[in-house]
This record gives structure tokens, C-alpha cells and sequence, in this order.
């Protein structure tokens, strides 16, 4: 096991792939991880770029993630949020720390002055050494909107709102018709990403939400075709426990779209490479067990094992799993 690539979203793809980290350390100490982070929550704010899924994966394995949030950072204060607040600027219910706002600060000013979201994310990570490649999936703005099908405060129906307000504001409460990815028709895929697939032992889609972060890196131009002809291996790892969401509202996302919120609905969604999908196997709790022959009946080779990311054991063990299914194929 030389290369492992990994496509993930923000809290769930950067706990399981400190998970992953931990378990190569030992099963081959040798092994150079790539994350090609989803991009779609990123938005302008303030007047500064946010990359909610960049940066939980770069604080979470660079040891500065406030860990009972999952997002931003430990010992966080707010005067600045609440003094451009007192302005009545910003998003009032989206919480800017301090800390945080000095990230959001050095890549504005960075790109303002002409580097590639790539190369602002290199230069981050110089600073925060999370022993990955950490590549956006694309150095083109990709902003996931989501469509509302009833009015919610100043908004009607049919309008779109980015996906961090229905997420934030809303908690995924208010129902959507859909989700559109903005700018993902003029996009391509960031430099390295689609050989950062094609030439690599292992793919994992980690127990991200499967509709807008694992979701929308797949709708990158070109990323679907490289995982269909890598010579890797590739493993998704069921963000779905017991028929409800592990974090988050994936379960809303998933109506949304008209998937069944389980492991068997996520997996066919997925669906088999054998069958025009992505996935060679397939990772799922022990509590949907069930789900193994129907799984094994739409092709999707899988396992059972324990999905809960309590702590970094736990998701050692969920990165030693996905090693072992990947090397029985
Ligand atoms: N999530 C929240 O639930 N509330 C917030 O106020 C919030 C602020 C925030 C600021 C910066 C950042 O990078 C992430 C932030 N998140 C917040 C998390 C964010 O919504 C998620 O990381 C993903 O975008 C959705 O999975």
C-alpha cells in the first residue's frame, strides 16, 4: 500500500481519515495519503473566501480543530464577528471566530493576489502539517445552493440560498426541491486531483455526506471517469447508521435527492463500478448487517463492521477495516 486517496467532505471525511493516518502509521508507514476535498460549502462572507471542508480537514489533522465541534477552532472568541455584527453586516447566525477569521483572512489576501485555491491551500498547510496532500477539488468556485420549496423568513419559495445558510440557519429544517452546484459546468478538476485517483493504490469515499461534499466532488468533470478506470481499489465507508444520519442531516439531503437514508440506499446510490457506479466495496455498521445479501445482490461487495467515530481508536479500527476490504477484492 503505497497511495491512499481519499474524497472527502468536513467533519466525518477528516475524523476517518485521522483514522486512516493512525492505522498506516503502523500498517505501512510508507504510505503517502492524498484528501481532494469537497469545495461546494465554500462561500464569500464578509468579504472573505470560507472553505468550510478545507479547512476542518486541514485543522482536524493538523491538531487545531475545536474537536466536540468538528469545524473551526478550540478557545474561540467572536469580537470580530460581533463588532462587524454591530454593523449589521455578516451572517449573524454563522459563527466567525477570531482564530478562524485569520485563516479566512491569509487566503483572501492570497488570492487577491493571483495564487490558485491549490496553491493557497499548499501554503496553509505549510503551517498547520496535517501529513496529507490536501487538494480542493477544484481551483474553480463550486457553490452549493440549495432550492426551497416553502418561504422561510425573507426568502420565498423557489428561491436558492447557499447551502451553508439552509445548513446553519436552517439545520436542513426547511424542505428543499433540490440542490444546484453552481459553477460546477465552467469547473475542472484541480491540478493532481483526477492522477491523484488514477494512479493510486486505494480510493475511499469516507462517511462524508454523500449528497453534497462525496456528492459533489463526483460531479467534478472527470472525477466519475477516473474512478471508473483507476487500477485502485475503491471503498466507501456508510455515513449511515442504523437508518439515520451518523452526523449531521445527510438523512435530509438524501430525501431530497430520493435516496433511502440507510446503508443499502446509500451504496446502490453509489452504486457498483461492475454496474456504471464507483464503488468496489462497500463499509457498513453492524446494526445493518441485514443489508449484506441485498447488497451482495446489487453487486456491491461489502462488510459489516463498528462505523461510530467516537474516538481515534475507533476510527483506527474503521481504516483497518477498509485496508482489509480493499485487499480481499
Ligand atoms: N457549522 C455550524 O453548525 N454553525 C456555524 O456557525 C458554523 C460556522 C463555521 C465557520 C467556519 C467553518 O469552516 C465551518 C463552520 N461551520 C459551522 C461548519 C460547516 O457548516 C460545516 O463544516 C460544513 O460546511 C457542513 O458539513
Amino acid at each position: 500500500m503505497k497511495s491512499v486517496t481519499v474524497l472527502a467532505g468536513g467533519v466525518g471525511g477528516a475524523r476517518f481519515t485521522r483514522g486512516l493516518l493512525a492505522q498506516l502509521a503502523v500498517a505501512a508507514p510508507d504510505a503517502a495519503v492524498t484528501v481532494i476535498a469537497n469545495t461546494g460549502d465554500d462561500m464569500w462572507l464578509d468579504g472573505l473566501r470560507i472553505c468550510p471542508d478545507l479547512d476542518t480537514i486541514m485543522y482536524t489533522l493538523g491538531g487545531g480543530i475545536n474537536e466536540e465541534q468538528g469545524w473551526g477552532r478550540p478557545d474561540e472568541t467572536r469580537r470580530a464577528s460581533a463588532e462587524i455584527a454591530a454593523y449589521g453586516r455578516g451572517w449573524s447566525w454563522f459563527t466567525l471566530g477570531d482564530l478562524d477569521l485569520a485563516t479566512h483572512i491569509v487566503r483572501t489576501d492570497l488570492l487577491r493576489s493571483g495564487s490558485t485555491l491549490s496553491e493557497v491551500t499548499e501554503f496553509l498547510c505549510r503551517r498547520w502539517q496535517p501529513g496529507v496532500r490536501l487538494l480542493p477539488m477544484s481551483d474553480q468556485p463550486i457553490e452549493t445552493h440549495a432550492c426551497l420549496a416553502e418561504n422561510a423568513d425573507e426568502h420565498a419559495a423557489g428561491d436558492c440560498i447557499h447551502f451553508e445558510e439552509w445548513w446553519v440557519r436552517y439545520r436542513a429544517r426547511v424542505a428543499v426541491t433540490g440542490f444546484e452546484q453552481r459553477g460546477l459546468a465552467s469547473a475542472v478538476a484541480a491540478p493532481g486531483v483526477l492522477e491523484a485517483i488514477g494512479t493510486t493504490d486505494l480510493v475511499v469515499l469516507p462517511p462524508s455526506n454523500p449528497v453534497v461534499s462525496v456528492g459533489t466532488i463526483l460531479a467534478v468533470p472527470g472525477v466519475r471517469e477516473a474512478l471508473r478506470s483507476t487500477s485502485a481499489r475503491v471503498v466507501g465507508v456508510s455515513p449511515i447508521i442504523g437508518g439515520a444520519a451518523v452526523r449531521g442531516m445527510a438523512d435530509a439531503c438524501l430525501s431530497t435527492i430520493g435516496v433511502e437514508t440507510s446503508a443499502l440506499g446509500v451504496g446502490v446510490h453509489y452504486g457498483s463500478r461492475s454496474s456504471g457506479g464507483v464503488l468496489d466495496a462497500w463499509l457498513i455498521d453492524e446494526t445493518d448487517a441485514a443489508s449484506l445479501p441485498a447488497l451482495a445482490a446489487a453487486g456491491i461487495r461489502s462488510a459489516a463492521a463498528p462505523l461510530w467515530m467516537t474516538d481515534l481508536p475507533a476510527t483506527t479500527a474503521m481504516a483497518a477495516a477498509v485496508l482489509r476490504l480493499a485487499a480481499e477484492g
